[in-house]
């Protein structure tokens, strides 16, 4: 694959990581990559100033400065719509995923070989590895993922991590609606409901070290709006019923 990859990297104070991200990305994927896209939302530490020096130093970092209100949400559909033409794949990604930028190749390796149209990085399936998972987050993210499954009747094991790779049509064909983390069940749901074949694949998820930074995410703030996602998708998978009935 030449040059057709979009990376999306979203970030909100992040300048302890987003240097050796993109650093990492570039270096490992320059081959691969058509654009990395720092998606900042009003950052107030030096994420911004980092991410315009790496901008400055190759033509394929681009910087997009959002405004608040922020949101993981907004920041990923901002991406979605700055995405290049020609760019083939998607590659969403948090800035804080240095441990995953060794296996952003075995994401590419299965959507070239399968007839696959995305791969989530998988935490919850054999070969995963979970370093630092909180317990309550972790049973959290399960009971999630049992309603959704069961509901929908998903194989898939996991929905929510911001590490999933998809064709860019997909990415830009579905109707996202959380502003908020929650979008991150979004992408996971909404392609397998629209009929979309939709691999895993084992990866590392590593919660933060003490020299990373602090996390921006809360159960407690963020929980209703992963509710909300179950309701947005039952609304989708109706309207793709409808769709099927008139075909
Ligand atoms: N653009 C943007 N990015 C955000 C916002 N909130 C969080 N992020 C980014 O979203 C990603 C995930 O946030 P994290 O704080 O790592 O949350 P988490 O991965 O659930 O938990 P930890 O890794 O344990 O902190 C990181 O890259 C953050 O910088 C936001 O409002 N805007
Ligand atoms: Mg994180």
């Amino acid at each position: 694959m030449k040059e057709a990859l979009s990376i999306i990297l979203i970030a909100h104070n992040e300048e302890k990581n987003i240097g050796s991200m993109i650093e990492g990305l570039l270096k490992h994927y320059s081959k691969e990559i058509m654009e990395i896209l720092v998606v900042d939302d009003a950052s107030t530490d030096e994420t911004a100033a980092i991410a315009e020096s790496w901008q400055r130093r190759n033509l394929k970092v681009k910087l997009i400065l959002r405004t608040p209100p922020c949101g993981v949400g907004r920041a990923l559909r901002t991406g979605f719509s700055h995405v290049h033409p020609q760019a083939k794949y998607i590659l969403t990604m948090d800035s804080d995923f240095t441990k995953n930028i060794e296996q952003v190749s075995s994401l590419l390796e299965v959507i070239e070989k399968s007839d696959c149209d995305g791969v989530i990085g998988s935490r919850f399936i054999p070969g995963s590895i979970l370093i630092n998972y909180p317990l309550l987050k972790k049973l959290m993210n399960r009971l999630f993922h049992a309603l959704v499954r069961r509901i929908f009747h998903i194989q898939q094991h996991d929905l929510t991590n911001n590490f999933k790779l998809y064709k860019v049509e997909i990415i830009k064909g579905m109707p996202w609606r959380s502003n908020d983390f929650a979008l991150n069940a979004e992408t996971g749901i909404f392609p397998i409901i629209a009929g979309y074949n939709v691999k895993e694949f084992p990866v590392v998820w590593a919660g933060r070290s003490q020299d990373m930074g602090k996390t921006k995410f809360s159960i407690f703030k963020f929980g209703g709006s992963y509710i909300r996602v179950i309701f947005y998708s039952w609304i989708l998978l109706r309207q793709k019923r409808k769709i099927s009935l008139k075909l």
